[in-house]
């Protein structure tokens, strides 16, 4: 099903369950290339989302600021390659919400465990707002917040469960947004108590 949660946000309920096994098994394979990691923000703060890349670019964070790289900083090497099925799904996506040809430069992985959250931020680092950003739930499920333009806009909740995928375009896409702590209870029977997402971005 597909349901409407913004402007040009579309919410496709189950759309990578049947690729959800396949999916699960390329992020074992990236991340014994480029492995989990938590980052620090510019502001000193331990991130309690891990994160790897895979594509042209990966988003990188430090002391120094946030930014899209081509190398992964602890290895010195480009990023795992975006597996075909990754694109081709992301493609599909955003295809069925609108967006024709959406062809991803950069996949952000975040790996949730027990109590690990992201609060409200906008994704800004791209050059082109005018792509959408896709996103692919897998494992536990979580509680997505999704506000407005402002920080102060109230807030929505979205179940985000296994399978789930969104499509992010237009003017949500500079949308505040994040999601709450991974429940204490929270589990999907192939991956636990932990919880990925993918976001398909186009970069440059
Ligand atoms: C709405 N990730 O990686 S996915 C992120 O569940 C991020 O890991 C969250 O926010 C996660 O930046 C939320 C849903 C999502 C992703 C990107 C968006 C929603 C978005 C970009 C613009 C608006
Ligand atoms: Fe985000």
């Amino acid at each position: 099903t597909k349901q409407q949660i913004g402007p040009d946000a579309w919410l496709l309920k189950g759309f990578a369950l049947s690729d959800a096994d396949a999916l699960l098994a390329a992020i074992e394979q990236i991340a014994a290339q480029a492995p989990f990691r938590h980052q620090v923000t510019p502001g000193g703060y331990t991130m309690s989302a891990a994160m790897s890349s895979c594509g042209a670019y990966g988003w990188v964070t430090d002391r120094h600021g946030y930014r899209y790289s081509p190398q992964d900083p602890q290895s010195n090497q480009p990023w795992p390659a975006i597996p075909a099925l990754f694109a081709e799904l992301a493609e599909r996506a955003a295809h069925s919400a609108g967006f024709a040809h959406f062809a991803p430069e950069a996949c952000l992985i975040n790996r949730y465990t027990t109590g690990a959250r992201m609060g409200l931020h906008q994704d800004k680092d791209e050059q082109d707002f005018t792509a959408p950003i896709v996103s692919i739930s897998l494992g536990a499920p979580i509680t997505f917040l999704f506000g407005g333009p402002n920080r102060s806009d109230p807030t929505s909740r979205w179940l985000l469960e296994h399978g789930d995928v969104v499509v992010w375009g237009g003017v949500s896409r500079l949308y505040f947004h994040g999601v709450s702590p991974l429940g204490k209870k929270a589990s999907h029977p192939t991956t636990g108590a932990v919880r990925y997402n993918l976001t398909f971005r186009k970069v440059r």
